[in-house]
């Protein structure tokens, strides 16, 4: 069976620090993660920065170069940079990092939606920043905004022009469709892989059922050619990418996605869901993908 690739997702945009004193937000916490993540067998490692003193996310390429030059150096893990960046910034902002860094792999969300961060909000009764608890509810009346003149823009400047591939992430049926559409226009290239997103409130809801006919539907637009990856939103996670890992597909872990690792308890690196992935991955027989494997998988600038 194929390999598996397993992307670990360091930071994010959504949770913030006063949910996990573990989350990394500075630059030598973001790199120090990272770094970990690949060695316990991530081969890729999707990127968002945070403001180094507030952990505030943030589109600023100087908070994106104070880590991607440092993880070029010390890694030869595949670098995906967020053009999602967070939905409070403006698609100029969320692609300046990326142009500024010409990534081989970028994310790509496939849609606009809702993307509500309130479930979070509540489980939190001290605030270490002033700005978390706003930013969390606010989340309430805000449209993560994807629209096809956006993809059109981000498949041209990051792909077209810099050669980058995408990680197209997925969070209903309806961005299947999508993405058929960009590739029937011929502005995607092969081999697409495609991130299948569950459990945010405004995309699909986190049960199996939803794999089973997210699967059936991408295998009827888009045959063989093409590789799924699963990302689970908090205690969602580990079910549903280890659902996946059975039926062929890849997966994600890492802080972006969950800050668990066990029910009610915290993960305290990004590692820690890497390595556990790895042995569920290894414990059904699969193998995982190094770096180079995922780069020849991708079809990758390199
Ligand atoms: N946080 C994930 C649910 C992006 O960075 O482009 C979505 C994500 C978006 O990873
Ligand atoms: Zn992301």
């Amino acid at each position: 069976m194929t390999k598996v690739l397993i992307t670990c997702a360091v930071t994010g945009s959504i949770h913030t620090p006063s949910m996990s004193p573990y989350l990394p937000v500075t630059a030598d916490e973001i790199t120090e993660q990272a770094l970990a993540a690949a060695a316990a067998g991530a081969s890729i490692l999707h990127l968002h920065a945070r403001n180094p003193d507030t952990g505030q996310p943030s589109a600023l390429v100087q908070d994106f170069m104070a880590f991607l030059p440092r993880l070029k150096q010390a890694t030869d893990a595949v670098l995906n940079i967020s053009t999602g960046g967070s939905a409070v910034m403006t698609l100029d902002d969320r692609l300046a990092a990326p142009k500024r860094a010409e990534p081989e792999m970028c994310s790509l969300n496939m849609g606009s939606m809702n993307f509500a961060l309130y479930p979070a909000a509540a489980r939190i009764s001290e605030w270490k920043h002033d700005w978390e608890k706003p930013f969390l509810e606010n989340s309430d009346d805000l449209v993560f905004k994807n629209t096809p003149r956006d993809i059109t823009r981000i498949l041209t400047e990051m792909g077209t022009e810099r050669g980058a591939r995408f990680e197209f992430e997925c969070y209903d049926i309806s961005h299947l469709y999508m993405l058929k559409h960009f590739v029937d226009r011929g502005l995607v290239q092969r081999p697409l892989f495609i991130q299948f997103v569950f459990g945010v409130l405004g995309g699909m809801g986190p049960d199996p059922e939803n794999l089973m006919h997210m699967k059936v539907i991408a295998d009827k637009l888009f045959g063989d050619d093409y590789m799924f990856s699963v990302l689970a939103a908090g205690r969602h996670q580990m079910p549903l990418i280890t659902m996946a890992a059975a039926m062929g597909g890849h997966v994600r872990v890492g802080l972006e996605d969950s800050l668990m690792i066990a029910r009610a308890t915290l993960a305290k690196t990004n590692a820690e869901q890497v390595v556990k992935i790895r042995r569920i991955v290894e414990d059904l027989g699969r193998d995982i993908a190094t770096p180079t494997e995922a780069r020849a998988m991708l079809g990758l600038k390199g």
